[in-house]
């Protein structure tokens, strides 16, 4: 994440990934405020065979471009609310132009529990213990919707 600031968000998104005991780590890395602490981070990821990496930022966020840009790991945005609520991060995560692409989600909290599900789902095609925990974490989540709403 681009900074601390980004951890009351950021941490729903680790909960998730540990709730599935998929192994992560956690950095604050701004691709404008610390550029060669986020190249050593891609280099190092690459080395360790890191699978995914989440990027989350506030404001211009350029973190998960950036990141993209230095390697093929693939690289899931995730927009932080903002001074303009979220909708520059929103833009500037998904709006990349052809060739360098960030997998982006929704603003905020919600952002950061699907990007971890959705690191999981790419997980799932190669870790099956992950696959099934996956559909069962799906069914549960259509058992809690009430048929009704009162
Ligand atoms: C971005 O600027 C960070 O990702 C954060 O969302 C935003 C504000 O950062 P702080 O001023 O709180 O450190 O780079």
């Amino acid at each position: 994440m681009g900074s601390k600031s980004d951890w009351e968000i950021m941490k729903n998104c680790c909960e998730t990934l540990k709730s599935f005991n998929v192994k992560y780590d956690v950095r604050v890395i701004s691709a404008h405020r610390t550029p060669k602490r986020l190249e050593k981070f891609v280099k190092e990821s690459e080395t360790k065979n890191t699978q995914i990496i989440i990027a989350a930022a506030g404001g211009a966020a350029h973190l998960a471009g950036v990141t993209a840009a230095l390697t093929t790991i693939p690289v899931l945005g995730v927009p932080i609310e903002s001074v303009l609520k979220g909708l520059d991060s929103l833009l500037s995560t998904a709006q990349m132009p052809a060739g360098v692409p960030v997998a982006t989600f929704a603003i905020g909290k919600a952002g950061a529990v699907n990007s971890a599900l959705f690191a999981i789902a790419i997980l799932s095609n190669t870790y099956p213990e992950i696959s099934t925990k996956l559909k069962r974490y799906r069914s549960n989540f259509e058992k809690k919707v009430p048929k009704k709403p009162f």
